[in-house]
């Protein structure tokens, strides 16, 4: 089978094609990424010149790009994972978000109607329900609670959802969509509450937790996210939703003296400041569905994710230290200039 999977420069797709290039050697991978600020070739680049991947420079929302793609490649399954991803980016520029999220979903949709797939993956999350509130920690999200959004992240995610569902009803499109929640673990952008927390630390920086730090994620191992999708993109019902979370739910303010505590920091590091507008209070998966019609299982708790995370944070500086200094950005003009001057885009 040829997979694209869009995104794959990125934390959660750049883990997806760790996972799926060792794990399928039979099957061939194209990564598809714009490289933005957040796509990063450094993760991916154990995997250059394995024989089952490759990695093609592109936009989900470059129309004539996609279909050029489509009709010279002819996948049978497209995941796609590229989005602008950042709640706070999306409250100070929703536009990227409309552009990427939204437009890019459907230029791939469209894109697999016109030349035929055996299955559209979407990479989704709990964000689409909105939130819980604090007080009833016996409510869960479950794959019929509404769409409910409150971000301009969100907001874009739950249409590119609406629209999935869609063509597959209205055009009989194979899709499947799975709703995650927050993942962690290695190759995560330090913009994000874990990595900076972690590379803030080792740095004696302040730490900024927004408001009083009582909001609650329910924080998934990113390998488990990533078992997950494998197993719906092969076992899952077309046309299906699967919410896929640990139950570990975790305050922001635990989260972070937790990782201060396992680096020996201080908690003095830790700097109140103003909250996130529109904050969601508290996200809390329901697995039930996937864990009992494709069997899936996490194979990380909290307690033993958050320990390896930070050793492969202390392991590898130089991953996270190219991104604080922007050195990351020149990996593809190293890697592919000479290349692409000579007409080989990958
Ligand atoms: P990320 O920001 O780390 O990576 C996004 C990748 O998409 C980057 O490599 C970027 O270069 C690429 N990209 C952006 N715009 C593009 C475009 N127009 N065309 C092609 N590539 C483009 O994001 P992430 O945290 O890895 O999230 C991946 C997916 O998973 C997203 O769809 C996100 O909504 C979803 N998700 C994330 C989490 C989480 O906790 N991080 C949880 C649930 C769901
Ligand atoms: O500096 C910070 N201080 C802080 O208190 C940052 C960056 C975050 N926070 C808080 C906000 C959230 O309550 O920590 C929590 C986690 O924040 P983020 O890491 O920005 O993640 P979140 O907003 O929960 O969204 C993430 O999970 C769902 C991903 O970024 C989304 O892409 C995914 O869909």
């Amino acid at each position: 089978m040829k997979f694209i999977v869009t995104g794959g420069a990125g934390f959660i797709g750049g883990n997806f094609m760790h996972y799926m290039v060792n794990k399928y050697p039979e099957d061939q991978f194209i990564n598809l990424d714009l490289l933005t600020y957040a796509g990063n070739l450094e993760t991916v680049a154990p995997l250059e010149g394995k024989p089952n991947y490759r990695f093609v420079r592109g936009d989900i929302a470059d129309r004539k790009f996609i279909f050029d793609l489509f009709a010279r490649e002819k996948p049978d399954v497209v995941v796609n994972f590229a989005a602008e991803s950042h709640v706070d980016r999306s409250i100070t520029d929703p536009e990227a978000f409309v552009r990427t999220n939204v437009c890019g979903t459907t230029t791939l949709l469209d894109a697999c109607r016109t030349y035929g797939i055996k299955r559209y993956h979407q990479v989704s999350t709990d964000e689409v329900y909105g939130d819980l509130p604090l007080d009833r920690p016996d409510l869960f999200f479950t794959e019929t609670t509404p769409l409910h959004t409150s971000s301009p992240y969100s907001a874009s995610k739950a249409s590119a959802d609406l629209f999935v569902l869609a063509y597959h009803r209205t055009y009989g499109l194979p899709v499947s969509i799975s709703r995650c929640s927050n993942n962690y673990g290695p190759y995560h952008f330090p913009e994000k509450l874990i990595p900076l927390v972690i590379s803030r630390a080792l740095a004696d920086e302040k730490i900024p937790v927004y408001g009083t730090g009582a909001n609650v994620r329910d924080w998934l191992y990113v390998t488990d996210h990533c078992s997950a999708i494998d197993l719906v993109v092969r076992k899952g019902l077309e046309g299906e939703v699967y919410n896929i979370g640990g139950h570990n739910e975790r305050t922001n303010l635990d989260v972070v003296k937790t990782i201060l505590r396992s680096l020996n920091k201080p908690e003095s590091l830790i700097e109140f400041v103003k909250d996130r507008p529109g904050h969601d209070r508290r996200y809390a998966m329901d697995p039930t569905k996937i864990e009992t019609e494709l069997g899936w299982k996490p194979e990380y708790t909290f307690d033993t994710g958050i320990p390896k995370t930070i050793e492969w944070y202390l392991s590898n500086r130089e991953w996270w230290e190219h991104i604080v200094s922007g050195e990351y950005q020149k990996y593809f003009d190293k890697m592919y200039s000479k290349r692409l001057a000579e007409g080989e885009n990958a």
